[in-house]
């Protein structure tokens, strides 16, 4: 590699031109260093798309350089985690899941992967060959958290899980927004938009931004028009104005071209009872009708549903409606609506080649697997009930489930339970409370690596190559290299038949027939860009039986018809809706022991509730409460927001208790889900909310 002619050399510091694997946004960097410490990150303005660069990327350096960070594999022995080495480690961990296969079979071992692991191509892509050449199937990821409603639509309407559609967004005059609050978050779940909704906003012809959101979120803020409806009601909202446009205006022509099934929401659709659906929603009628207004009339438009619904009881419902709005109206592969991208990669078809996909259904509850993965929620199940196939090893890696994922109390109890527990991890966490080995993660500040992936998931696809801008401590293994070794020991082959892979041996294979490999993007410092987002892509991506667009497939359509029949008032007297909501500084859990906890807009402890809401409870700023429902109960105190509407209350999650932190994920049950998609209710938990904490005790007993 001629990574020399690329870097800056000063007397005492180096600059490194590299990019952000915090999150899908990936802004380009400029990374000062010393021979040991990170001194500046600042953003790259000669590559595009710096403009999102935000205070995580700005001290990602005090996350790799933090005094907590693990820099060597740690053992536990006697309760304790001790120093060990990569030696001891190999040794250990290549006898113990030898003999976990010989005695219980292969699928005993399971593993969780986070966020972190699908930013690194070198960490996911050895991992999943180490489980798959160990003979596992049985691997959990964040996905089931998060986007499985995505992935879940995406198969049943277009035919792949990985078939994402982004929004034009430079050509779009109407983007109507589902819980989704960019203005914190950045643009992007399984595709990026940099500086996503500001460029609506930009728009010289002046574009509406529609906000549907039960807070005024700072995106909110900024809409021309914000709907603060009920959480888990927006498929609810959809369905009214679907049905609006359809007897108002019928479906556009393009979309019998584009699509078969339509005639089957026909009869649905007019059987809609609007003021049925504004009460449950909690809006008015009219607001409905003005949404679906504006989104048919305006010259183009296009529908986004994010993980406010998505992370809700009818997420996979709510993300199918938003495509058939766009469909129905013709925005869906048309200029300002959703497009297909394929440069400079194809995802659908790599995704064939080199993501695992199969169909066993999980052993304990009987589900399939959505995009190759079981979901978390399954996971304590999976390990606490005997039987053949029962889980009794795990490898936790890049991720925090305990903190992240839904009932965190039970969790922990099962992980406890385990033959064997690996946690690959910059940090000890407190899913790591029971490992047997910690493993140190490597800072993506320390690796030479890029994701053609993720950056090909961008309506303005640009890749570039994240360079080291620091060398790994010397105690610390990339993740890929102990997976390597891993193998190594246990006699098992990665990549049948590829000698001696590498991270640029994978990325080159990935880049196959894109026209160029991995030495063009290392020496192009800022990064290789190609055609933004552009129609007329999507029929190549298709793969359903028809090869049509299946505009409404069986089960989504019959959850449509079981909501519509069991139809109940989502808000009893006295209950709250519990949501989330993010911060700049938090990225989910992991930035707590740098950023974290030291901001001081980040309340670890805190639940806001309206001002209507606190007035009818006799609660006022700073009252100490008890949340509970049946899966849990925790001490929170109170702050009255103007922001919220009614009926709803907001805890931040990702704080651990070790960092002196609430987890209000213990409230989130690990079997209330979205029945399609097994994604627990983080939006929408139902809690009650009493002054005090006398009565903690009495639900904690329970
Ligand atoms: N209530 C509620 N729950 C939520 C959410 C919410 O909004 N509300 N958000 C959900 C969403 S969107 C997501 S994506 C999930 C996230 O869930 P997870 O992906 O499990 O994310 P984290 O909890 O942040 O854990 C990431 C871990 O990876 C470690 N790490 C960081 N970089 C590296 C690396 O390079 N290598 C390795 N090996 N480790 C690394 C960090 O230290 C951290 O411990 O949480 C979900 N849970
Ligand atoms: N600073 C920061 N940035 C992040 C992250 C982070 O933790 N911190 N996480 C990253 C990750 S992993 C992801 S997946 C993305 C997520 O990015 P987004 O999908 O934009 O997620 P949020 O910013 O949480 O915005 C969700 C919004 O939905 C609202 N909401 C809650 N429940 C409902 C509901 O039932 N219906 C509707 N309509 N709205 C609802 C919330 O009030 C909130 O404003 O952000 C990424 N960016
Ligand atoms: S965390 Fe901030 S700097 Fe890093 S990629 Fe995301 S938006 Fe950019
Ligand atoms: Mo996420």
């Amino acid at each position: 590699m001629k990574a020399a002619a690329l870097i800056e050399r000063r007397p005492e510091t180096i600059r490194t031109k590299t990019y952000c694997q915090i999150c899908e946004q990936a802004c380009p960097l400029i990374v000062t260093a010393t021979t040991d410490r990170i001194v500046d990150i600042a953003p790259n303005r000669a590559a595009p798309h710096w403009r999102d660069f935000c205070i995580k990327g700005a001290s990602a350096g005090r996350v790799r350089d933090h005094p907590d960070r693990v820099l060597t594999p740690f053992r536990r022995i006697d309760g304790r985690l001790v120093a060990s080495s990569y030696e001891a480690a190999l040794d250990d961990i290549a006898q113990r899941l030898i003999r976990l296969g010989q005695d219980f079979g292969t699928q005993a071992l399971a593993s969780y992967t986070g966020n972190p692991n699908g930013f690194s191509i070198s960490n996911s892509a050895f991992h999943n060959a180490f489980m798959a050449a160990f003979g596992s199937s049985n691997r959990f990821w964040v996905g089931s958290i998060d986007q499985n409603a995505m992935h879940y639509v995406a198969k049943a309407i277009y035919g792949s899980a990985w078939c994402t559609l982004l929004p034009d967004i430079d050509h779009c005059q109407c983007l109507l927004l589902i819980g989704a609050n960019p203005a914190i978050s950045a643009m992007s779940w399984m595709g990026a938009v940099p500086e996503g909704w500001r460029r609506v906003l930009a728009r010289p012809e002046g574009a509406e931004l529609i906000v549907l959101d039960p807070r005024h979120s700072e995106t909110a803020q900024k809409a021309t028009l914000h709907i603060a409806s009920l959480p888990e009601t927006d498929w609810a909202f959809l369905i009214a104005v679907i049905a609006t446009i359809e007897r108002r205006f019928g479906f556009a022509p393009a979309a019998y071209e584009q699509a078969v099934g339509l005639e089957r929401i026909v009869p649905i659709l007019r059987d809609i009872d609007m003021a049925g659906m504004a009460a449950y929603c909690d809006v008015p009628v009219t607001a409905i009708e003005d949404v679906a207004e504006r989104f048919h009339a305006a010259k183009t438009a296009a529908c986004l549903a994010r993980t406010g619904s998505a992370m809700g009881r009818y997420g996979a419902l709510t993300e199918w409606l938003s495509h058939l709005l766009n469909l129905v109206t013709g925005r869906i592969d048309v200029r300002g609506g959703r497009c297909y991208n394929d440069v400079p990669i194809d995802l659908v078809s790599v995704a064939e080649q080199v993501f695992p996909d199969h169909e066993r259904p999980s052993r304990v509850r009987g589900t399939k697997p959505i995009a190759g993965a079981y979901a978390l929620a399954e996971l304590p199940d999976e390990i606490l009930t005997p039987g053949p196939g029962q889980v009794r090893g795990l490898i936790v890696n890049g991720g925090n489930p305990v903190i992240s994922g839904p009932d965190g109390v039970r969790l922990a109890k099962a992980l406890a339970e385990l033959d064997l527990l690996v946690g690959i991890d910059l940090f000890v966490r407190d899913s790591h409370a029971s490992a047997d080995w910690i493993i140190p993660g490597s800072h993506f500040l320390e690796r030479d690596e890029f994701n053609p992936l993720s950056m090909a998931l961008s309506t303005d696809p640009w890749v570039q190559a994240g360079r080291a801008a620091l060398p790994l401590p010397n105690s610390i293994w990339p993740e890929w290299r102990f997976y390597k070794a891993l193998a190594e020991r246990m006699g098992l082959d990665l990549f049948a038949g590829l000698p001696d892979p590498s991270p640029p041996r994978l990325i080159d294979g990935l880049l196959h027939g894109a026209g160029f490999g991995y030495d063009e993007v290392w020496n192009a410092p800022n990064g290789l860009g190609f055609l933004p987002l552009r129609p007329g892509k999507l029929s190549g991506a298709l793969r359903t039986p028809s090869g049509k667009i299946e505009a409404t497939p069986a089960p989504l359509l019959e959850a449509l018809q079981q909501a519509l029949a069991t139809l109940q008032q989502p808000i009893q007297e006295k209950q709250y809706r519990l949501i989330s909501r993010r911060r700049m500084a938090a990225m989910n859990s992991w930035l707590n022991n740098s950023i974290g906890h030291e901001m001081r807009d980040l309340r670890h402890d805190s639940i806001e509730i309206s001002k209507a809401d606190a007035a009818r409870d006799t609660l006022v700023d700073g009252d100490v409460v008890t949340v509970s429902n049946m899966t849990g109960a925790l001490c929170a105190k109170v702050i009255v927001s103007d922001s919220l509407r009614c009926g709803v209350a907001v805890m931040e999650h990702g704080w651990e208790a070790s960092l002196g932190g609430v987890n209000r994920n213990e409230l989130v049950s690990a079997i209330d889900l979205d029945p399609l998609t097994s994604v627990p209710r983080f939006n929408g938990t139902g809690v009650t909310i009493e002054k005090g904490h006398e009565r903690l005790h009495r639900y904690t007993e329970r």
